[in-house]
């Protein structure tokens, strides 16, 4: 099976079935290629992820550690000081990040809350970073008032297929997500959408997930796929382990089918060995979060990483070299290792 890396919107699940079945060393032949086509495979994006609201969601995600239905171990917090997530934004800047990711656990943001997040975006914006963040479903007003404020990426994950999504939330439909892509494609941001892997879902679950992902038009820019994170005290806290030959095909098989878009290699890296995290940026996946935690979760330590990219010769994106997919297309070629980046990630740690 020879793989084309156009960009396709009209994916049917058999045809991603048959990417997944290829043989392993194929596939990653092929994903690898695709991925050089249109990135740097040595070049790798960072962001850092803040929990601007944690604990008592009123939804009912059976992964979440922050929904109000389970009992879990975390501490739950009001919306933080505007004050405060720029001081936080401001280090992981000096610790080498390009992106900050500000999430709240809401199933929507309230108007009463518009003020404080759109300052939030203001402000990261004035460090020179770019800005993100998950808040939950967004109407249209809300997607447009976040966009003036300087908002370049919305994340909203899709989660997982749409046959298997109500095992998953029932608080919210698959629709109410599409929904909330296209308020924030309309208002003129960047998606950031992908899902979770390893939540009791089959095989053909993941293929559906990365069907609908690519078949949004455009696709995501950044699609991040999530190893599920086992919480205690949720539903899925002893969910049979996801074969890791599976989730390196995930990584594969989305990089595939969304040449241009970067794969966020995204929950879950804690509990992967470098062997496993090297693997998975062979098969494409150029993006992590960066940052001892995620939202509640462990991440690796910084120095873990700088070390892992360090092994394997990975610079990462600096904000100046976050250019159009055309400039990128040209740079391609000429480009000679960006050293300078290098050094100042790996003495930031
Ligand atoms: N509350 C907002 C929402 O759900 O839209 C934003 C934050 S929510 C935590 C963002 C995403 O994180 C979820 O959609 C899910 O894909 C991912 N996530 C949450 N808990 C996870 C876990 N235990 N393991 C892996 N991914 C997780
Ligand atoms: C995404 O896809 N993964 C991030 C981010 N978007 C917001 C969140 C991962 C959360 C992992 C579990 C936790 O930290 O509670
Ligand atoms: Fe709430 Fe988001 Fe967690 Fe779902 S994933 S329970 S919406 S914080």
């Amino acid at each position: 099976m020879n793989v084309s890396s156009e960009v396709r919107h009209n994916w049917t699940i058999a045809e991603v079935e048959k990417l997944f079945a290829l043989p392993f060393n194929d596939l990653m032949f092929q994903a690898q290629c695709v991925h050089r086509e249109h990135f740097n495979a040595n070049e790798v994006q960072v962001s850092t992820l803040l929990s601007i609201k944690t604990g008592a969601c009123p939804e009912d995600c059976k992964y979440c550690s922050q929904s109000a239905r389970y009992n879990t171990d975390i501490e739950k917090e009001r919306l933080m000081e505007v004050e405060k997530v720029l001081q936080a934004a401001e280090k992981a800047k000096a610790q080498g990040s390009t992106r900050f990711c500000m999430g709240a656990a809401w199933r929507n943001p309230k108007e009463r809350d518009m003020p404080y997040v759109t300052q939030m975006v203001k402000g990261v914006k004035a460090l020179g970073m770019e800005t993100c963040m998950t808040l939950g479903m967004l109407s249209k007003d809300q997607a447009d008032e976040l966009q003036e404020a300087g908002l370049d990426y919305y994340n909203h994950n899709l989660d997982t297929s749409p046959e298997h999504y109500n095992q998953i939330i029932t608080t919210r439909s698959y629709q109410d997500r599409l929904d909330t892509l296209d308020n924030v494609r309309s208002a003129g941001m960047k998606v950031c959408s992908g899902g979770i892997v390893g939540l009791g879902e089959k095989a053909t679950d993941r293929a559906s997930l990365l069907a609908q992902l690519a078949n949004l038009s455009p696709q995501p820019e950044s699609v991040p796929i999530n190893m599920l994170v086992k919480i205690d005290g949720t539903p899925l806290s002893d969910v049979a382990d996801l074969d890791e030959f599976d989730f390196i095909r995930c990584i594969a098989v989305a990089r595939i089918m969304m040449p241009k878009s970067h794969v966020r290699l995204s929950a879950g890296r804690d509990q992967m060995n470098e062997q496993m995290q090297a693997m998975c940026f062979l098969a494409g996946a150029n993006s992590i979060f960066y940052g001892c935690k995620l939202l509640t979760a462990e991440n690796p330590e910084t120095n873990q990483d700088i070390a892992l990219f360090k092994k394997l010769g990975i610079n990462t994106e600096t904000v100046e070299n976050l250019v159009s997919e055309e400039e990128r297309a040209a740079q391609l070629h000429t480009k000679v290792t960006d050293q300078q980046n290098a050094d100042l990630f790996y003495n930031a740690g």
